[in-house]
């Protein structure tokens, strides 16, 4: 096991920088705002940072929306700072761990502007043109990510261009070399600057074949990810995690397969989209249905058991705060985040951790659409009015499934904007914050934070938590997540309650047990030997070996 890669003994740690620590009271996160609380990465431990991205960009979507490749937003600082927390969160044991965002640019990206500006300049190509039909319609009525059509017309340059996501995110075009070439050539670059990898993207989506309308994991994706290894990967001692919405079980290891030299390892959304609403997906809540939930994720831990390798999380800067989804933000917050931790860091794979997670973060409530900031919200708002949903049901989804609520300030402390920053705060500031926040949770030698501290370290110190074979147990149990994870004659159980009532549960034979708590949230166990009563979101693990 001394052999494995280092990113399968290591946690992630998500850093979205609008949002995590202002340094010069402009109200908006930045670069020396990250170095000045890389102190609070490593007491926590993990072993990298994904940066959400600090690119330059006009920000329609946050970042995920780039104008030059090879600079920082000016409002995030400049790359000397990225120099410097490169260097300096190395020396805490700590990559950095770019976001790569190549399915498509900003519409102020410098390509793009010489793109529209002339046929025959050679960025034309870098996207994806179609002419009008013979009345002027677009190729098709495909609809965009973020609502309205994605083909949009484009006057000076006659022609309509693809815009999967948004018209302010046109779709580079993979299918021309002189785009891929750039592409390696920018990803060296960063390698050359020190980082330790890249997150990637909706990567899915590059192997697009337009005039067939095959989208995510089109013919040609495999092909540009091995072209990517040998151009930019190869011989690098570094993670890479691609983000897909359509991976399966079964296309999962055609990505991270270590023979196929292609990625470390995928984020997939399966877990998530099980809690969906089939027709108003994420904008229609949905009770949570366990089940579905435990099928979804032990369904991943049981393929990939030999092939490929899993990331493990709930939260990220896309989805809600875990502890208000999946658990309790009310009477049981501290414990229900600390259940939730232990569910998620007790599994085989990589685990991330979303900014503020740690400290048990909950959602926001919001009541008007001018306090939305998310392109995301305010485009699908339209959309589903049009089909016919109307704004209370739709403001319940935003609350409970919108992007917003994890983009609020990380809370670091009780001062005013928590901490955050001096200033104004670019987006409101969670109103918990003087109950929940990163000062409150140091002092508390059982709370949330030491939880997590303790998980990261089991995963470093444990070989039966890095690579222990995953056994899943009590399937359709409504309420209580169990599973067994085996090395050698070593073994370690995992029970959890997931609600906030008590619960009896029989545990099978093979979940008895003798041996070290390794940890519990409620009451100290050492084994498992009859039928249990556990408390309301009771979470423990023992390990015998
Ligand atoms: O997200 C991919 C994506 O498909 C999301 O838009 C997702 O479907 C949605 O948030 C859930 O309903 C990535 C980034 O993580 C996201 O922040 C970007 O907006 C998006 O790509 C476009 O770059
Ligand atoms: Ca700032």
């Amino acid at each position: 096991m001394t052999d494995a890669p280092w990113w399968q003994r290591a946690v992630g740690y998500q850093i979205w920088p609008r949002s995590f620590q202002d340094s010069n009271g402009d109200g908006i996160g930045d670069l020396p705002g990250i170095i000045s609380r890389l102190d609070h990465l490593s007491d926590l431990g993990v072993g990298f940072v994904w940066l959400s991205p600090a690119y330059a960009s006009p920000q329609a979507d946050m970042g995920y929306d780039i104008s030059d490749y090879r600079d920082i937003a000016p409002e995030y600082g400049t790359l000397d700072d990225m120099d410097r927390l490169i260097a300096e969160a190395g020396k805490r044991d700590i990559g950095i761990v770019m976001d790569l965002v190549v399915n498509h640019s900003s519409d102020k990206h410098h390509w793009f502007e010489a793109a529209r500006n002339d046929r025959n300049a050679p960025e034309r190509d870098y996207y994806i043109w179609a002419d009008p039909g013979p009345d002027g319609e677009p190729p098709s009525s495909l609809r965009a990510c973020f609502g309205g059509p994605a083909w949009n017309w484009c006057e000076r340059a006659q022609q309509y261009y693809l815009g999967y996501f948004s018209p302010f995110q046109p779709d580079l075009n993979w299918r021309n070399p002189a785009l891929r070439r750039e592409i390696w050539d920018m990803m060296n670059w960063w390698f050359d600057r020190g980082i330790a990898g890249f997150r990637m993207d909706v990567i899915s989506l590059i192997g697009k074949d337009v005039e067939n309308e095959v989208f995510e994991e089109g013919p040609f994706l495999h092909d540009y990810l091995q072209e990517m290894h040998r151009e930019t990967l190869r011989g690098r001692d570094v993670v890479t995690i691609g983000e897909s919405w359509s991976v399966s079980r079964e296309t999962a290891p055609l990505y991270c397969a270590k023979d196929r030299d292609e990625l470390s390892m995928v984020f997939q959304f399966n877990h998530i989209k099980s809690q969906w609403h089939d027709v108003h997906g994420k904008w229609k809540p949905k009770p949570f249905d366990l089940v579905a939930f435990k099928e979804e994720l032990f369904g991943w831990q049981t393929a990939l058991a030999d092939e490929g390798w899993n990331s493990l999380f709930l939260s990220n800067h896309d989805l809600p705060r875990q502890v208000s989804k999946y658990g309790d933000a009310g009477e049981y917050r501290q414990r229900s985040a600390k259940a939730l931790a232990t569910v998620t860091h007790l599994m085989k794979g990589t685990p991330f951790i979303y900014q503020g997670e740690e400290i048990g973060m909950t959602n926001i409530q919001l009541e008007r659409l001018d306090q939305f900031r998310d392109l995301e919200a305010i485009g699908l708002w339209h959309e589903e009015h049009e089909r016919g949903v109307d704004w209370e049901t739709f403001l319940a989804g935003v609350n409970e499934n919108g992007r917003d609520n994890t983009r609020t300030p990380v809370q670091w402390d009780a001062s005013d904007s928590a901490g955050f920053t001096t200033g104004h705060p670019w987006i409101e500031v969670n109103a918990n914050y003087r109950e929940v926040n990163v000062a409150a949770e140091r002092d508390r030698a059982d709370g949330i934070l030491a939880h997590y501290r303790d998980l990261v370290k089991l995963r470093r110190e444990r070989d039966i938590v890095a690579f222990g074979r995953f056994e899943s147990v009590a399937d359709n149990h409504p309420q209580v997540v169990a599973y067994l994870r085996t090395l050698g004659d070593e073994r370690l159980a995992v029970v959890v309650n997931m609600t906030g009532e008590e619960v009896t549960f029989d545990p099978p034979q093979r979940l008895r047990i003798v041996g070290e708590g390794l940890l519990a949230t409620v009451e100290p166990r050492e084994a498992i030997d009859g039928p249990l009563t556990l408390a309301p979101w009771e979470s423990f693990a023992i390990h015998a070996r």
